[in-house]
């Protein structure tokens, strides 16, 4: 063996980690390089801490938190239903003059593999079938511009929004290519900051590093948490300086109603001089997959669907409504310097949680084996577990309707489809049309006429980001219009429907 080689194989060896190298006579000289590549970006200091920690934190009981959990203060709480016209307003406008001096960027968590929708690709680049055909990347660059552009119009000056995007191993290459194909959709290219996240390998019940081929170490990202880590590696923290950038919205890619730097948000947390904020929705049911935003032990924290006790997710005040109720929906607000400190003093201490999964690997007689039981633990960190570390954390509950719908899985499974996602969308698009006076026709000709609730099977009317971010602007265009469905108004359809007003 190679020196070198015999030098990895013993500090694999002291690792715990020997049958590592079990396959190497068998590899190629082409194979052995790409997997001492792979081997160069394992820490193997932190390898047998890695393994041990895995091993012992998967088979400890579950901490359970829920003795300790209280509702957060509603004190530290506002809300479209919660706070007056006046005061939204005053915040959309705080929000809208950041973003017109540049200080906001929006940060997108794009590392995950987006298991549970099933798709090879990332997630951003799904199609969930809207008449226009754009994906949830496309929408997403296309608030940008709208923001941007709202905000110079209010304040009369031009800005950026850059876009940050975390992205894995998985993801980085196809959303590298996916964005240069489409032109980053309008965007500037230097105003779009791609980045990668760090990964980690998969470990089986007794410590040992899976071996998902011959040649390949079974390696996942670090959960959406490792952003924090990420910021360093990647220098990001370094770009947030250079841009001017003072307040970051970070939001999670499937959300296909995500107002991209809400302004509003922005604003309020601003406005409360909060450094970590969290948007919330009500939660549907006690069982829906979302974090609960709530206290343990008297600190603000997030507590994640799959670590809250059924009794506790199910509790409910006098007036049947749930007590823990106010749903993550992985849009937070962080200021700059409250992220610089996170990166310099606390991700060390960010907890790593336990996901028990079926993974791949190759046995010890190197046949490939897809297990039909869980086998494997990977450990990740969550974004939100550095509320803990804030000065003023703040809550902001929004309407679902209006901004939550997300896509998690395949057609057919019961909720959070790409049909739940296109529907969301599209009765949203209803309502702001009805709200600006037309009225809709759906393929049969009848009169639509939304209600407040997410239609099953709404017209095929859809309003392109570039024309309204959220509902504005749309009356001179729509008012006393009867529109045919399907009907797609983009920037051309608005300019056509200008020129007839203006003809009237
Ligand atoms: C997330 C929230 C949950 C709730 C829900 C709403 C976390 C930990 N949980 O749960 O409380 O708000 O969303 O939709 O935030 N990602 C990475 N790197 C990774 C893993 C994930 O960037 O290593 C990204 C992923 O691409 C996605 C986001 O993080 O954009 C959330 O990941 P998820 O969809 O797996 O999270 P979910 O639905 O379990």
């Amino acid at each position: 063996m190679d020196p070198s080689v015999e030098q990895l194989r013993r500090r694999l060896e002291s690792a715990g980690q020997r049958h590592v190298l079990q396959f190497w006579p068998e590899l190629s000289e082409e194979e052995r390089a790409a997997f001492l590549q792979e081997l160069a970006q394992l820490d193997l200091q932190r390898l047998k801490e890695h393994c041990d920690g895995a091993t012992r934190a998967a088979a400890a009981p579950p901490a359970s938190l829920d003795r300790h959990i209280e509702p957060v203060p509603p004190e530290i709480i506002g809300g479209v239903k919660r706070s007056d016209s006046g005061c939204l307003s005053e915040w959309e406008r705080e929000g809208l003059l950041q973003v017109s001096e540049s200080r906001v960027g929006v940060l997108l968590l794009a590392g995950g593999q987006g298991t549970r929708l099933g798709v090879q690709y990332p997630k951003g680049m799904y199609d969930v079938g809207l008449p226009s055909g754009k994906t949830l990347y496309q929408i997403q660059a296309e608030r940008i511009h709208k923001v941007q552009e709202l905000a110079a119009r209010k304040f009369g000056s031009a800005c950026t929004v850059p876009w940050y995007i975390m992205t894995s191993e998985f993801t980085l290459a196809p959303t590298e290519r996916f964005f240069q194909e489409n032109n980053y959709f309008g965007l500037e290219p230097s105003n779009v900051v791609m980045f990668e996240q760090r990964m980690i390998p998969a470990v089986t019940f007794d410590g040992k590093v899976i071996l998902q081929g011959k040649g390949k170490i079974a390696m996942a990202p670090d959960g959406n948490g490792g952003l924090y880590q990420a910021l360093v590696d990647s220098r990001v923290l370094e770009d947030f300086g250079r841009r001017g950038v003072e307040y970051l919205h970070v939001y999670c890619v499937d959300n296909i109603l995500v107002k991209m730097a809400d302004p509003v948000f922005i604003g309020f947390c601003v406005s409360k001089g909060a450094d970590c904020g969290a948007k919330v929705v009500v939660k549907a049911d006690p069982a829906e997959p979302v974090g609960v935003v709530c206290r343990v032990r008297g600190v603000s924290q997030v507590v994640e669907y799959s670590e809250i006790g059924p009794e506790s997710a199910g509790l409910r005040g006098p007036g049947g409504e749930l007590v823990f109720s106010a749903g993550n929906i992985c849009n937070h607000f962080f200021t700059r310097s409250f992220l610089q400190e996170v990166a310099a003093k606390f991700e060390v201490q960010l907890k790593q949680h336990v996901a028990i999964k079926k993974v791949p690997f190759v046995d010890s007689c190197g046949n490939q084996v897809k297990p039909s039981e869980p086998n494997g633990i990977k450990m990740e960190k969550f974004v939100f577990d550095v509320f803990p570390f804030s000065r003023n954390f703040v809550v902001f509950e929004v309407v679902r309707e209006d901004e939550f719908s997300p896509l998690k899985s395949a057609a057919g499974a019961a909720a959070d489809t790409p049909t739940t996602a296109r529907n969301s969308l599209l009765t949203q698009h209803c309502r702001w049309a009805a709200a600006a006076g037309a009225t809709l026709l759906d393929g049969r000709g009848n009169a639509f006429h939304p209600a407040a609730s997410v239609s099953a099977d709404p017209p095929q009317f859809e309003i392109s980001p570039l024309v309204s971010y959220f509902g504005e602007d749309l009356q001179p265009l729509l008012n006393g219009r009867t529109l045919q469905t399907p009907f797609v108004l983009d920037g051309n359809r608005a300019k056509e429907l200008q020129a007839a007003q203006s003809r009237v």
